[in-house]
């Protein structure tokens, strides 16, 4: 579709978008159809783009989101897996509008690419995160081994003894991670309630663990929402690591995480 082909700020954020689901297939994480990214596009789409009519019926959403209405997202399509999203983007994914008010939306490009299943959890935390202020515009959920490893051992299932752990790995953890990482219980993927549990955690974290399922990010740029992860990755593979040589890693100390804070002037969890 030439409309959106011509719009080069577009286009150059849907390449960006595919070069994270590359990153996430080749780092292991995204098996079979695992993971989903939506971005909120609205600042990038021109007129012409934006009044492109609907390629299928209009779809409602299980939650009003009226702090989205009028807003428009590129989101990964529901089966599709990173490995081709990041070959095809728009073979794999689509271009939505959330209608004016908020209660249902339109497929307009490229292909009638029907959204990933957690659509709906999705869009509940754009809305919670633009509901508070926030100009946030990607969520990328993604299944990293070794994170969602440590959500099968009860100690870590808290959130200040798994930030604490991360962080002590290596001073990137908490520099990249500033606000930790926040635990979601189990709940069926897919669910309100797995999406109620997980926006409760975004009010204090940018980065959470789905309990024995995967990892989720939010922020304003799709390749930090990566290296964030990748960061905690990192760290997590080396306490592992260390697991595995026998011996239990010593972690920076308090007094070293502390230090980070002014220096690199870091916000408090
Ligand atoms: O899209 O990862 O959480 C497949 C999933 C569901
Ligand atoms: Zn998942």
């Amino acid at each position: 579709m030439e409309i959106i082909r011509r719009n080069k700020a577009l286009m150059a954020e849907i390449d960006r978008i595919a070069e994270v689901a590359g990153y996430l297939w080749t780092k292991g994480w995204a098996e079979r159809n695992g993971g989903n990214i939506s971005v909120n596009v609205t600042h990038l789409m021109d007129d012409e783009s934006k009044s492109l009519p609907a390629l299928a019926p209009t779809r409602p959403l299980n939650e009003e989101v009226p702090f989205l209405g009028g807003h428009f997202f590129y989101v990964t399509g529901t089966g599709k897996r990173m490995r081709y999203v990041a070959q095809a983007p728009f073979d794999n994914g689509s271009i939505i509008r959330i209608a004016p008010d908020g209660k249902s939306f339109d497929i307009i490009a490229e292909q009638p690419v029907g959204p990933t299943m957690e659509i709906h959890s999705h869009l509940m935390m754009h809305n919670y995160l633009r509901s508070i202020g926030r100009e946030t515009t990607v969520v990328l959920h993604t299944h990293p081994t070794d994170l969602i490893g440590f959500s099968h051992c009860k100690p870590f299932l808290n959130s200040e003894h798994l930030t604490r752990t991360l962080w002590s790995m290596i001073p990137e953890a908490r520099i990249v991670v500033p606000k930790g990482i926040g635990i979601v219980p189990y709940a069926i993927p897919g669910t309100m309630e797995l999406a109620y549990a997980t926006i409760e955690q975004l009010a204090k974290h940018d980065m959470l663990l789905w309990e024995k399922h995967g990892v989720l990010a939010v922020g304003d740029d799709i390749i930090d929402c990566f290296d964030a992860i990748d960061t905690m990755s990192k760290s997590a593979q080396i306490y592992f690591n260390a697991r595995w040589a026998g011996y239990e890693p010593v972690g920076m100390t308090d007094e070293e995480l502390e230090a980070l804070v002014p220096a690199f002037n870091l916000p408090r969890m």
